[in-house]
């Protein structure tokens, strides 16, 4: 299929989680004028501690770069895992451009403001070391809560830890978490005059109108493998790559996979940013 515009966000190479195959399907599928990558595309955070580069991210990188070779306009919006590009504003690497923050018109003569988003999350924005901490020590809360829970058994201890009670605080925190980065984009946006946002980092996907403004999230190539397309007459689409071809699915990807969201998603799905771990976005 053949679309005007493409915009994806949080693939996170260099990590276990990135779904490069799923993207590579769905680069397959979807020809371009223009390709927009909004943030968090390579995962310079966690290639600190240890990367994960398989020949499936490899191909990604290079059928992004073949994109741009041949006459595909191909933007690059850093992210907070890949804010050391953010330096290169303006500086086009071969035929990448990369800009902190773009102003997208549609076919229809929409203006939309391209960004990542983290700086309206006020967790990354004012805690850094939080969310670095965060990132590190959220796998490691889990195991410990784990650990915990047996020592409890194994001495005995009379009551128990509620793992349902606390889902449920975390989930509730997710959503106003959610909605407060929502909110701070629309404000944003609205102030700037602009007919709406299209942005990436809270890895959860929607596409809605909320009063005179329009709000787009890319999702991610984590959990959800989701992607926005403008198509010729400029009109936008959320498109979910995830099929459940089982026969193709080997366990490992089986194991990982997410069941897609239901369609009419009016509500974002708080699987993903949830307290410490909204952290590590
Ligand atoms: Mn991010």
């Amino acid at each position: 299929m053949h679309v005007r515009s493409i915009f994806i966000s949080d693939v996170h190479l260099g990590t276990r989680g990135c779904q490069a195959e799923r993207l590579l399907d769905f680069l397959k599928d979807y020809e371009s004028e223009n390709l927009f990558l909004v943030g968090d595309i390579i995962d310079f955070w966690a290639m600190n501690r240890g990367i994960h580069w398989t020949p499936a991210q490899n191909t990604v990188v290079q059928k992004i770069l073949r994109r741009a070779r041949h006459g595909q306009k191909v933007m690059l919006i850093p992210g907070n895992h890949d804010e050391a590009m953010r330096e290169y504003d303006g500086v086009s690497f071969g035929d990448i451009l990369v800009r902190h923050e773009y102003i997208h018109v549609t076919a229809d003569g929409k203006r939309y403001l391209v960004l990542h988003g983290d700086e309206f999350d006020q967790v990354t924005r004012y805690h850094r070391w939080l969310a670095v901490i965060g990132d590190v020590g959220y796998n490691l809360l889990v195991r410990l809560n784990a650990s915990l829970s047996r020592l409890r058994r194994l001495l005995r201890r009379p009551g128990y830890w509620s793992l349902a009670g606390y889902a449920k605080a975390r989930v509730k925190r997710a959503v106003s978490f959610i909605f407060d980065f929502e909110d701070s984009l629309i404000h944003a946006v609205r102030e700037r005059g602009l007919d709406g946002v299209i942005c990436g980092h809270i890895h959860s996907a929607a596409l809605r109108r909320i009063g005179d403004v329009t709000y787009v999230n890319c999702g991610d190539w984590v959990d959800s493998c989701t992607a926005i397309v403008e198509h010729h007459d400029g009109r936008l689409e959320l498109i979910r790559a995830w099929q459940p071809a089982v026969a193709a699915v080997s366990t490992e990807t089986l194991a990982n996979a997410v069941p897609p969201a239901p369609t009419p998603a009016d509500l974002p799905l708080p699987d993903i940013a949830c307290g410490a771990e909204a952290a590590r976005l």
